[in-house]
């Protein structure tokens, strides 16, 4: 890592180039901002603790200007992958200026990243965007955390690149071994060589010269040349010789990105390397968990020529004068004054959206038809949003604003069912200018493109306004992407149906049980479940300015396919508000009520019904839709720490009611979403909602028996009357 990021930033990065650094190449990339005068002592001393450089690179956390976060391995190269997709968007759309050179987006991965699926899903989809500008550095160093990787299957490896027509480039030998294998003897040696086991070569890299010189003796001791070779190498310098990779071996380094970097094709470099070089378990198969002892790192110090105390100092050790280095460094091209953490300008978000008009509709499609509007009655807004989906873009109701919108391609394709006559009415033509990025079923491809739509303003200093769309359940298939865009504080808004039971017919596997309480527990992320598309939206124009906002961050809108007859109301100022926080009194409970029902999305109509009915008994019962029970509850969590918990909204809400008053909570999911509630006041809380993988069937059969429907909301009414 040392060499390979070596070569990268003293030599051939821009700074308009982009970088993820694996999660164990992080001492690394600190070292190398501190040596640019971009990292403090103080941070990179306190390297993993408490206020410190972060043990893995950090866009958020870390204070020296990191691109892309990484920690999850496989995440940070798929992200590069989106993010030269991304910045082909906004070229292509001329959001940039298209007269500059675009950046690259450079992943320094570690070989045991091409484990994980989700990079090869990010190849086979970058693959078919056309995306260019982006070089995956894999450090081949045979290791992962638990042992020695297998040979065969990077022995393939080139294969997949290439089929994806990906430029490959091997860097194994360095110039040493080079040379030894021009001399006499040196084809025998380089067949040896390739045809070492990992596992073997690793071990032999860990016992160092003699190990390497009986090894050698034993097979190829009778080779013309050896012999010679070994007689003038002793223990040392054979270790240095055999080790030569030229991963290790900078001139080859340079040489290799030099020759790549005069054009765009996307590539990957497999550079050979040791774990642990140059460190005494270097290639020991447990040496993930190694810790050099302090004799050790006596003994590295000295080795390096380094005064006792002056570890960190900047130049300590070199025999290079001061100040030649930093001339040196002044000429760096990755450290000629550049901004790189942009800031662009919020795009303004109309005071209100229209409210489609429909007496019956389901969130779901009143989500399709305010977007439409949007593309048509609002251009400034609709120029920067950005849409996508895995291959639900029509079932997710996206359908009408692609219509207007277009597919984006890097080049124009007519849509030939809709060209001459038209054979469907969704018009799927792509071209340079479409604002919609079609992804294939890869719920891991939708996260991560929306991490690198929603950091465009910082990266590349244009605003998109990103949508990203799937089936509720397919969350849980690409949830570790989620967090990792979250993690970083992308800005985007996912919208997910159908969901739970109420998509009826489709039964337990396309169901979604816990998606509210991912909604509630995920860290940068806010969560609503509308009822009604007043609400919604209401709700998606809080949501393009929440993820403008300086403290904003994304957000997941949990839509149902489910029609609703829709209330006939205007909604004041205070209730738009209301909506936004988290909740409101649909039907408000009279003073000192004993009853109150607490509903979240499409089971409204269920919980209405219910009340209808209870009302005959307890007049004053109230009903409470709620729209966002984790804006609800970080709002009463916050008040609760702070001391003022009486003015958080869901006490605001609950205060009418009477002590001893009971609460039926119901949405169609998991019932800890609402069930907190409870903790609020001193009230009694019946919470009913899905625990179990559902059944096909109608909505109705299905709401009986997963108890959602009036019966079991005014049965739980009543158990919690009787028990009160
Ligand atoms: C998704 C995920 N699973 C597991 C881990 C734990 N982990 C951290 S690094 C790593 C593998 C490291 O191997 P490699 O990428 O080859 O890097 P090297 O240690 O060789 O530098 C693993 C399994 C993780 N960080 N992320
Ligand atoms: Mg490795």
């Amino acid at each position: 890592m040392v060499t390979l990021m070596t070569a990268l930033y003293f030599d051939v990065l821009r700074p308009i180039d982009r970088v993820a650094v694996k999660p164990h190449g992080s001492p690394v990339y600190h070292a190398i901002q501190y040596l640019f005068g971009r990292q403090s002592r103080d941070q990179f001393e306190r390297f993993r603790a408490f206020g410190g450089a972060q043990s893995y690179p950090s866009r958020t956390k870390d204070r020296d200007d990191v691109d892309i976060s990484t920690g999850s391995v496989g995440m940070g190269v798929a992200m590069t992958s989106f993010a030269a997709l991304a910045q082909a968007f906004l070229r292509k759309r001329r959001l940039v200026a298209a007269d500059t050179p675009p950046g690259r987006m450079v992943a320094v991965a570690g070989d045991a990243e091409f484990d994980e699926g989700n990079v090869f899903e990010a190849l086979l989809e970058s693959w078919k965007h056309h995306v260019t500008n982006v070089w995956w550095i894999i450090d081949y160093n045979r290791q992962s955390l638990d042992a020695i990787v297998a040979d065969r299957f990077f022995n393939r490896l080139d294969t997949v690149f290439k089929t994806m027509e990906w430029r490959v480039v091997t860097l194994k030998y360095g110039k040493r071994l080079d040379a030894a294998f021009a001399r006499r003897g040196g084809d025998a040696l380089r067949s040896w060589i390739d045809d070492c086991p990992n596992s073997a070569y690793s071990a032999l890299a860990y016992q160092g010269g003699a190990a390497w010189r009986s090894r050698l003796e034993r097979d190829l001791g009778d080779t013309s040349g050896i012999r010679e070779l070994l007689d003038e190498h002793d223990d040392r310098a054979l270790h240095r010789l055999m080790t030569n990779l030229a991963g290790h071996d900078v001139a080859a380094v340079r040489e290799a990105f030099h020759a790549a970097a005069d054009d765009e094709t996307p590539t990957c470099f497999i550079a050979y390397t040791i774990k642990g070089y140059g460190l005494p378990f270097e290639g020991h198969k447990d040496n993930h968990s190694g810790l050099t002892t302090p004799a050790q790192i006596e003994a590295l110090r000295a080795g390096m020529g380094i005064a006792e105390g002056e570890e960190w100092e900047p130049f300590a050790g070199l025999d290079v004068p001061e100040q030649e280095l930093r001339a040196f460094l002044d000429t760096v091209p990755f450290n000629q004054p550049a901004r790189r953490n942009h800031r662009a300008p919020r795009v303004p978000v109309p005071a209100a959206l229209t409210v489609p008009p429909g007496d019956h509709l389901s969130t779901q499609a009143g989500f399709g038809r305010v977007l439409a509007d949007i593309a048509r009655r609002h251009p400034d807004l609709a120029d920067r949003i950005v849409t996508t989906s895995p291959d639900v873009t029509v079932s997710t109701n996206l359908g009408g604003w692609v219509n207007r919108r277009g597919i984006f391609s890097q080049s124009t394709q007519v849509d030939v069912f809709h060209e001459d006559r038209p054979l469907s009415a969704q018009d799927w033509s792509m071209g340079p200018n479409g604002q919609h990025l079609e992804l294939g079923i890869a719920e891991n491809n939708l996260f991560v493109l929306l991490a690198a739509l929603g950091l465009t303003a910082p990266l590349f200093g244009a605003r998109l306004l990103p949508v990203g769309t799937l089936y509720d359940p397919f969350i849980s298939r690409g949830l570790d992407a989620l967090n990792y865009a979250c993690y970083q504080d992308a800005r985007f808004i996912l919208v997910a149906t159908p969901s739970g039971v109420s998509l009826a017919p489709e039964g337990g596997a396309h169901q979604s049980v816990l998606t509210p309480l991912i909604g509630l527990g995920q860290p940068g992320l806010t969560a609503f479940e509308p009822a009604y598309v007043d609400e919604l939206a209401e709700i998606l124009r809080w949501s393009f300015e929440h993820i403008q906002a300086d403290n904003g961050g994304a957000v997941y809108l949990r839509l149902s396919t489910r029609p609703l007859t829709q209330p006939r109301r205007e909604l004041t100022p205070n209730a738009r508000c209301e909506i936004v926080d988290g909740g409101y009194w649909l039907v408000p409970p009279a003073p000192g009520a004993e009853l109150a029902f607490v509903v979240s999305g499409a089971v409204v109509s269920e919980a209405h019904e219910a009340h209808r009915h209870i009302v005959e008994d307890i007049p004053g019962a109230g009903l409470l839709v709620v729209t966002s029970a984790g804006r609800l509850q970080q709002d009463w969590m916050r008040g609760s720490k702070t001391g003022d918990v009486e003015q958080t909204h869901v006490h605001e809400l609950l205060r009418p009611l009477a002590p001893t008053a009971g609460l039926v909570t119901v949405l169609d999911g998991h019932p800890a979403t609402l069930s907190w509630i409870g903790s609020v006041g001193p009230h009694r809380v019946l919470p009913l909602g899905v625990t179990q993988f559902g059944q096909s069937g109608d909505v109705q059969d299905l709401y009986h028996a997963y108890e959602l429907d009036a019966d079991a909301i005014l049965d739980a009414a009543a158990r919690l009357c009787v028990g009160g």
